[in-house]
């Protein structure tokens, strides 16, 4: 089963793909402009963009809203983490967060689904910290400065631990189980 993803985030989709493979399916990136409302929760955003979509597209889709949420920071970057990422980078937050001991952080993904029986979002959520130090290349965004807490190592510098325990692989197979039970 194929079903359009909307993003302009490839690896969004690459990530997506390897997961969807286990369950028989693919996403097919379309990259459409969709408006990102003003909220709090990556669902509400997932939920809102992906409804828009679905008007235009007239086919099932998926949008996927994700970020990173600080402790210390009272969850900034949260749903601004797209925004915040192009202006500050990991750079930026580390120096937000020199010198502060509570390092605890977590990725959040949220997957709006929707076809002609509505929208449905799917939630994932990983907990980690981060490091006082970019380390690894691999991956995108945030991922050299977030540590999950079952690794010592960052998602930069374990693509395959990212793979198995990431935010966007929980939302992805809650999505997957939902469309293809098995
Ligand atoms: P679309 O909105 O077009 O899908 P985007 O990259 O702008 O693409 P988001 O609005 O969901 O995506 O913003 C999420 C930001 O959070 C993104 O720019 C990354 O910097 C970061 N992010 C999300 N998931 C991540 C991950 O798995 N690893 C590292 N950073 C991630």
């Amino acid at each position: 089963m194929e079903v359009l993803f909307a993003t302009s985030n490839t690896n969004k989709v690459e990530e997506a793909n390897k997961i969807a493979a286990e369950y028989g399916m693919s996403f097919q990136q379309v990259n459409i402009i969709y408006p990102e409302v003003r909220a709090e929760s990556v669902s509400k955003v997932a939920g809102e963009g992906v409804r828009y979509v679905y008007e235009k597209l007239k086919r099932p889709v998926i949008v996927e809203d994700s970020g990173l949420f600080i402790d210390a920071l009272n969850d900034f970057p949260g749903t601004y983490s797209a925004y915040v990422f192009k202006r500050i980078g990991c750079e930026g937050i580390l120096k937000l967060l020199d010198g502060v001991e509570d390092r605890r952080a977590r990725f959040k993904s949220a997957i709006g689904y929707c076809d002609k029986k509505g929208v449905k979002v799917y939630e994932g959520v990983v907990e980690g910290s981060i490091p006082c130090e970019m380390r690894g290349s691999k991956g995108f965004g945030y991922d050299p400065i977030f540590k999950p807490l079952d690794s010592e190592k960052t998602f930069a510098e374990d693509p395959a631990h990212k793979n198995r325990a990431s935010h966007r692989r929980k939302a992805t197979e809650l999505l997957c189980q939902a469309l293809s039970p098995r």
